[in-house]
């Protein structure tokens, strides 16, 4: 089954085997791998070698363990596009999914200047800054701060923030307009582990989104880790 001549590393190629496994449905979510016995047959290799493939597809988020129970078939990533300037209440319910919050922390602080450059305004002035686990179904997802120009929406309270802050700001008479993002890897902290549930250095995508309403007001900056295991983001790309 594996190709002993190949340049790619044998636990390389046991990783793409159970990958085209779980493609096909071959193992399906929930379902527990083959002990490592049974893969060192299965591929005639040594368990060194399976456990490496093993633990680079828990790595990736493809398997996960527990704890005296074993290693099992993973979801499958939640598929987000990057092409619409969406909320995430909006993108849960579209999934049918329940979009939970948990508020980490609430604040007002000064702005100081890298952020209130970003958000257009002087550094002396206001700003929220709201941390923010998000749930699909009870189960985090991301874990955002977000800041927002106080002066805006001196109204806003822990309550709003604990429901939909797009749903928020339109209520409030703004139109979302456009939003300006950049996405790049991180590794999970010690605060971020916790919040997400996720162990120690787990792999994230960091996620800054700056968002300006349609007269071109900048209303939030938004710092996000996404579990890497959990997401996965497409975009549709054309040529010219
Ligand atoms: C998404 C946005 C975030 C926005 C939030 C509003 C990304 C990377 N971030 O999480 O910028 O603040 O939605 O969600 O997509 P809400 O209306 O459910 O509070």
């Amino acid at each position: 089954m594996l190709n002993k001549q190949s340049p790619l590393p044998m636990y390389y190629q046991i990783e793409e085997d159970i990958k085209k496994r779980i493609a096909k449905q071959e193992f399906l979510p929930g379902e527990s791998i083959p002990s490592e016995r049974a893969l060192t047959e299965m591929y005639d290799v040594s368990r060194m070698t399976v456990r490496q493939a093993v633990n680079n597809l828990v790595q990736e988020g493809l398997l996960y363990r527990e704890k005296g129970k074993g290693t099992f078939i993973a979801e499958a990533k939640m598929e987000q596009s990057l092409s619409g300037l969406t909320s995430f209440t909006e993108d849960m319910k579209r999934r049918g999914l329940k979009p939970g919050n948990k508020l980490l922390s609430f604040e007002v602080k000064e702005a100081g200047s890298p952020l209130a450059k970003k958000l257009g305004m002087e550094a002396d002035e206001r700003v929220y800054e709201v941390r923010r686990v998000r749930l699909a179904d009870d189960v985090p997802m991301a874990l955002e701060t977000t800041y927002i120009p106080y002066g805006l929406m001196p109204e806003l309270t822990e309550e709003h923030i604990q429901q939909s802050f797009y749903a928020y700001v339109e209520a409030l008479g703004f139109t979302i307009g456009r939003a300006e993002q950049a996405i790049e890897a991180a590794l999970a902290d010690e605060y971020q582990a916790e919040a997400l549930e996720i162990p120690l250095h787990a792999a994230l995508l960091g996620i800054e989104r700056l968002t300006f309403t349609t007269d071109g007001r900048p209303f939030e900056l938004v710092q996000s880790a996404y579990r890497a295991d959990r997401y996965k983001f497409l975009a549709e790309i054309h040529r010219n």
